[in-house]
């Protein structure tokens, strides 16, 4: 047969166009996209019918169904465990490769980075060695998407900066890393951050930020706590919005000094947004990542009780937490339409609530460290919050499960509301976290098919509809306008109308290069002398 696949009546989306098409998928590959395919043409393909129905009237609204490129999740974190978790708060990642892999593609995702973590232990000292283990978390059980990594970086060993970065490079296709601003066990001073910073720039990786002000968390946290304030809500109030706006500005002076790329993740404060905004104008390589959370959910949530008697909002804590209200909201999408956001990821990071080295697991070992001894450290409220099984929020993990829900949530959020085009739909969930993280070409065949619009009736989401291993999701009860009905991964289909149709082995490690999102050097200062261009000599 000429095709392996077919895909017919269709709206065919790509970061620059729209248009009704047919795809013609052979090896992996996109071999022809067509206005149609005589039948002679698709005999012996399996041939999916998109179903896009001719609508009364033209328009974005109603075009649906959608084929658009399989989205990229480059924020993700799986098997991340006590000793190297992602918030430095201990807790156990409640997903591997296996179930965090089968969540992303039920969700329309078909590539995703996670994190491996270099920790301050001594045998974690090396990145190649860091990175090595967690390819064998990933080659232990196969994956259902292609996956890569970003390397956490928690210390300047300069001998390892300068043997090791060049082969993460080289032998990993391991192109960014990441940097803390915040928690105890991973950030770095400003004397630090321009070691690495200075490191990255000579050997080409992107320096990704966590944006938060650590000291003045830790300041508001202890005085929240001596007010008795330890209720997960209380999560959000110790790092209030100023928090973010002073590390982006901060960092965005220290990447000036180097003249590296920087990319912020999960930025979720308007604030942290127009201080992206204004580098960007300046011309500085300057990229923001936000992520679903930052949008659909706010401080209320953290104080959502789901039944008077269950006190489960210790499940809604991330970091950086949501933003206060819905105005927020507002000023963030502003960010999203207007190009300030370059991508759209999950940062989903799954705790589950059932377990002692879940959710509230910093709470009881808290409580367990303490058994004996006279505990009033928090008071009456601790233990009353102990006893629902609820989190004192500096022991809670932070971080909520996402990657299933991320491309749905954008969907009905702001492509169904007219907020982003298709075309925009594309670019920050696929196209460019491709071009910022430099993944496979375009060609490859991997396509998310959605419903078409007019004959799908809008759902409240359960958990149990979903993949992943978590047992919650901050988005219970939420109506959904349109779900992945295809996810198809270099031309094989991996889900359909919801089941899984792939398997584990399916997914392929991916080598990624150089950030192609911008081709020219960073701005250099009129006087170069001004941003110590004199180092580079
Ligand atoms: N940073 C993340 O990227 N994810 C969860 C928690 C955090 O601090
Ligand atoms: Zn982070
Ligand atoms: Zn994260
Ligand atoms: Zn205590």
């Amino acid at each position: 047969p000429r095709f392996d696949l077919v895909i017919v009546n269709g709206t065919v989306v790509t970061a620059s166009d729209i248009s009704t098409c047919c795809i013609g998928v052979k090896n992996g590959k996109i071999k022809t996209l067509a206005y149609e395919f005589d039948q002679d043409e698709i005999e012996g393909a399996e041939v999916i019918d998109a179903e896009y129905a001719v609508p009364d009237t033209v328009g974005y609204l109603n075009l649906g169904a959608y084929v658009m490129p399989g989205g990229v999740d480059a924020h993700v974190h799986l098997c991340q465990d006590l000793k190297t978790g992602p918030h430095g708060l201990g807790g156990e990642c409640a997903d591997n490769f296996d179930t965090g892999s089968r969540s992303a593609v039920a969700g329309g995702t078909t590539t995703i980075i996670t994190f491996a973590t270099q920790t301050r232990a001594e045998e974690d000292r090396s990145l190649i060695k860091v990175v090595e283990a967690y390819n064998a978390r990933a080659e232990s059980t196969g994956s259902y998407v292609d996956y890569g990594f970003h390397i956490i970086i928690v210390r300047n060993d300069a001998d390892v900066l300068e043997n090791e970065l060049p082969v993460l490079i080289k032998d990993w296709g391991i192109s960014s890393c990441k940097l803390f601003l915040t928690y105890e066990t991973q950030r770095l001073t400003d004397s630090q951050l321009l070691d690495v910073m200075f490191a990255a720039r000579k050997h080409s990786i992107t320096t990704m930020i966590h944006a938060e002000n650590g000291d003045m968390i830790g300041w508001l946290t202890d005085k929240l706590e001596a007010k008795g304030m330890v209720a997960p809500y209380y999560h959000a109030l110790s790092r209030p919005p100023i928090a973010e706006c002073e590390a982006t500005n901060r960092a965005i002076s220290l990447a000036t000094l180097i003249q590296n790329p920087i990319l912020f993740v999960h930025v979720g404060s308007a604030l942290g947004a127009a201080n992206v905004r204004r580098a960007q104008t300046m011309g500085l390589p300057v990229y923001a990542e936000t992520c679903p959370q930052y949008f659909n959910l706010t401080w209320d949530d953290l104080k959502r009780f789901h039944s008077p008697t269950c006190f489960e909002n210790s499940k809604m804590i991330c970091s950086p937490p949501p933003p206060p209200d819905t105005n927020d909201h507002e000023e963030l999408f502003v960010s999203l339409q207007n190009g300030t956001f370059t991508i759209y990821s999950s940062d989903h990071c799954p705790f589950r609530y059932d377990q002692p080295r879940g959710k509230p697991s910093g709470v009881l070992e808290h409580a367990l460290s303490m058994e004996g001894e006279n505990h009033d450290c928090h008071g009456e409220e601790l233990k009353d919050l102990l006893l629902r099984k609820n989190g004192a929020f500096r022991h809670v993990p932070n971080g909520i499960p996402g990657v299933e829900t991320r491309l749905s949530l954008l969907y009905t959020g702001a492509l169904q509301t007219g907020r982003i085009t298709p075309q925009e739909f594309v670019e920050l969930t696929s196209t460019n976290p491709a071009k910022l993280w430099t993944l496979k070409p375009g060609s490859d065949a991997d396509i998310v098919i959605w419903h078409p619009e007019k004959s799908f009736k809008p759902f409240n989401l359960t958990n149990s509809m979903l993949h992943h291993n978590v047992d919650y999701t901050p988005y219970e009860g939420k109506e959904f306008t349109n779900w992945p009905r295809y996810t198809i991964l270099r031309g094989k289909v991996m889900w359909a109308n919801g089941e899984i149709k792939g398997k584990l082995r399916d997914g392929q490690y991916v080598k990624r290069g150089p950030n192609q999102l911008k081709k020219d050097s960073p701005r250099l200062d009129k006087d170069p002398r001004r941003v110590a261009a004199w180092l580079y000599d």
